[in-house]
């Protein structure tokens, strides 16, 4: 097969939530939308996501990643990028580390958004087992994009919203330390005014920073927002601060442009509302 030199391509492997705009209904318009091929592991199909609805329906594709690996083995099939988002289940966590032991080439990025946990609180049904199997992801991983809930679980620490910069660099620096060089954090904020991410490439000890204006609402979904624009930036080629800073202005956009059209914070962002801002960043950026 001719490898395309004009088109990149990413898999990304997280469920399906069949309404509430997460996982995969964002990250496979929004990474299309940044020119990317765009390919898909389903690794669950649930009614709604887990944070906010009651009754969801939860069907587990875990079988299905092996042979959907082994078929694409078998068509020799290459990505630029491998990023994975929400799994259902320990067992998962272990089958997506095989992928990237079959699918990374050493050419290619892994990005991997332990989404696992916020405010303090692991997501419905998630134990602490699974945070140890998360976190041996992780150290497969180029890039890791935890939250701050998610940093601290990571790392044994407590959770805190209290901190400074030198909190943030430290922890992005034991981040670091667990084998991924370069740690991406979200919903950054040291004061109430602004709010965005921060990373760290230990390779050359950076620090990297991205603020926008701080709106109080959250709204479900803006995590796999962030990391499919961090993803597909990272795919372009860009550089650690633009791939964050177009990560933060995009999702800080749907947001912004949420407060028009909110129903509920669990339905999740206006983010269609502004793909063609993101395709715009994406012109200007490349
Ligand atoms: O947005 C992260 C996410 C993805 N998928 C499912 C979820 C959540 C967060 O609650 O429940 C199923």
């Amino acid at each position: 097969m001719k490898e395309s030199e004009l088109m990149k391509k990413v898999v990304t492997i997280q469920d399906i939530s069949c309404f509430g705009k997460c996982s995969l209904t964002v990250a496979l318009p929004v990474i299309s939308a940044m020119g990317i091929e765009t390919a898909v592991i389903p690794t669950a199909v649930l009614s709604t996501h887990t944070g906010g609805f009651t009754g969801y329906t939860f069907h587990d594709l875990t079988n299905d990643i092996p042979d959907i690996a082994a078929h694409w083995k078998s068509l020799g099939l290459r990505f630029n990028g491998i990023y994975t988002g929400y799994l259902g289940s320990k067992e998962q966590v272990r089958i997506v580390s095989d992928f990237f032991d079959d699918f990374g080439t050493g050419d290619n990025f892994i990005v991997v958004d332990p989404a696992m946990a916020d405010g303090g609180k692991l997501y419905a049904g998630f134990t602490d087992d699974f945070v140890t199997e998360m976190k041996k992801l992780c150290t497969k991983a180029d890039y890791i994009i935890p939250n701050m809930t998610e940093a601290a679980l990571l790392l044994g620490v407590p959770y805190t919203e209290d901190y400074d910069k030198a909190y943030v660099e430290d922890i992005l620096k034991k981040l670091a330390a667990l084998g991924c060089p370069a740690p991406v954090l979200t919903g950054v904020h040291f004061d109430s005014e602004k709010q965005g991410a921060a990373a760290y490439d230990s390779r050359t000890g950076e620090f990297f920073y991205s603020f926008r204006d701080n709106v109080d609402r959250t709204i479900h979904g803006t995590g796999d927002i962030f990391s499919s624009v961090f993803t597909g930036a990272v795919t372009l080629g860009m550089p650690l601060q633009k791939a964050i800073d177009i990560a933060v202005n995009y999702t800080a956009d749907c947001i912004e442009a949420s407060m028009d059209c909110f129903d509920d914070v669990w339905y999740g962002s206006c983010f269609e509302l502004c793909l063609g801002k993101l395709i715009e960043y994406v012109a200007k950026n490349k």
